[in-house]
């Protein structure tokens, strides 16, 4: 008998809880897409490839915001309520899609939602989508016949995560293990972010920093800050916080990366070639935010892109493209694989870079009103 599941794949989605650290807006254009494939006949696969949630920048508390870095079960629990409260339709769209048969969801983990390995966060999720046998937690990929998904960062230095040691010891209590980038992250850079809300949806990264000089000075003097007393004064101050402990074996390469402003997501995708051991036909990966498709001998790797709002800056014109949202769409299995890429239509305008950098917050509100999102703050 024909397979005719349908298999759909979209990832990055980094919902946050609706404040300044959120980058996520398109509630709508993505649960109608959701809604719409609930309403197709047969058996579908919506797999999330990664990033679904951003647990990472997302908050324990809203006003004032706090970023903890000792990630308990119960913190993981309280971001994901106010990650519900703020993209409601989402959750929605992803309940009545479920409730459909043959129709299942699949939450691939990713670096900004390794909260997904505690299970009481996955069965918070399969309480407020109504389902737990339609509702899949997979771990790191998602396979079948002559197709692979998986998030990607694995093949990241900076971010992979080390699955031997999945959970850190503190103060009795079991917290998640970040990488040592991540959780300088946590403690570093919220604060800037929510000092400039707007910067962190531009690309290409480099660029932006050459053009912004007041922020590349701060991001560089947090940068070494952190960097230095991780290695002269973190160990003695928390001596007894395992978060806080610096990775030896990392400190050639970050030295470097910090004195080069080497900071971007690495090239993954050749990384993946190399190091994957088997070769299937299609593969999907996420992470580095961008559309990618690369060709090797009998293989493609597809990048779909993220659903975050993010803008391709055009140094010479001064233009902040708003970029294209898509999933990938497969059909088929083995060698009988076919896939499209699709793009979902959108009305949004060029905005101006210089505009945008003398005030973010009244864009940052001017981006949600054009996708019809509601802030949970006031800017
Ligand atoms: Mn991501």
């Amino acid at each position: 008998m024909a397979n005719n599941k349908q298999i759909i794949v979209l990832g990055d989605i980094e919902l946050g809880a609706g404040n300044l650290t959120d980058d996520f807006i398109s509630d709508k254009a993505l649960s109608e897409l959701i809604l719409s494939l609930s309403q197709k006949e047969g058996e579908i696969d919506l797999v999330l490839n990664g990033d679904t949630f951003d647990f990472l920048k997302c908050p324990s508390q809203l006003n004032p915001t706090h970023y903890p870095r000792h990630i308990t079960t119960e913190i993981s629990v309280q971001k994901l309520k106010l990650i519900y409260s703020a993209h409601q339709p989402i959750f929605e769209a992803w309940k009545q899609f479920v409730a459909q048969p043959g129709k299942k969801i699949f939450f691939i983990l990713g670096n900004h939602d390794q909260d997904l390995i505690y299970p009481e966060v996955q069965k918070e999720i399969e309480r407020l989508l109504g389902s737990s046998e339609r509702v899949i937690f997979p771990g790191i990929k998602y396979e079948q016949p002559g197709l692979h998904v998986e998030h990607g960062h694995q093949y990241d230095f900076l971010f992979s995560v080390n699955f031997e040691n999945l959970f850190l010891k503190h103060k009795g209590q079991s917290i998640l293990n970040f990488p040592f980038v991540t959780f300088g992250l946590i403690s570093t850079y919220m604060t800037m972010k929510e000092e400039h809300p707007f910067l962190e949806r531009i690309f290409p990264r480099p660029e932006l920093l050459t053009h912004h000089r007041v922020v590349a000075r701060q991001f560089s003097r947090h940068t070494f800050g952190y960097f230095f007393k991780s290695l002269i004064y973190y160990p003695f101050r928390f001596y007894s916080d395992p978060t806080y402990s610096f990775p030896r074996n990392m400190f050639r390469e970050l030295y470097t990366r910090i004195r080069t402003f080497h900071w971007d997501v690495d090239n993954i995708t050749a990384l993946f070639m190399k190091k994957s051991p088997d070769r299937q036909h299609l593969v999907v990966l996420g992470h580095i935010h961008e559309k990618r498709i690369a060709h090797s001998k009998n293989q493609v790797i597809i990048h779909p892109g993220s659903w975050r709002d993010e803008y391709d800056f055009n140094a010479k014109t001064r233009e902040l493209v708003p970029r294209q949202k898509r999933y990938v769409h497969i059909t088929g299995t083995g060698d009988e694989l076919e896939y499209m890429i699709i793009d979902v239509p959108h009305t949004r305008r060029i905005l101006y870079f210089d505009e945008v950098i003398k005030d973010e917050f009244k864009h940052i509100a001017m981006a949600a009103a054009a996708e019809g999102f509601s802030l949970r703050v006031k800017v």
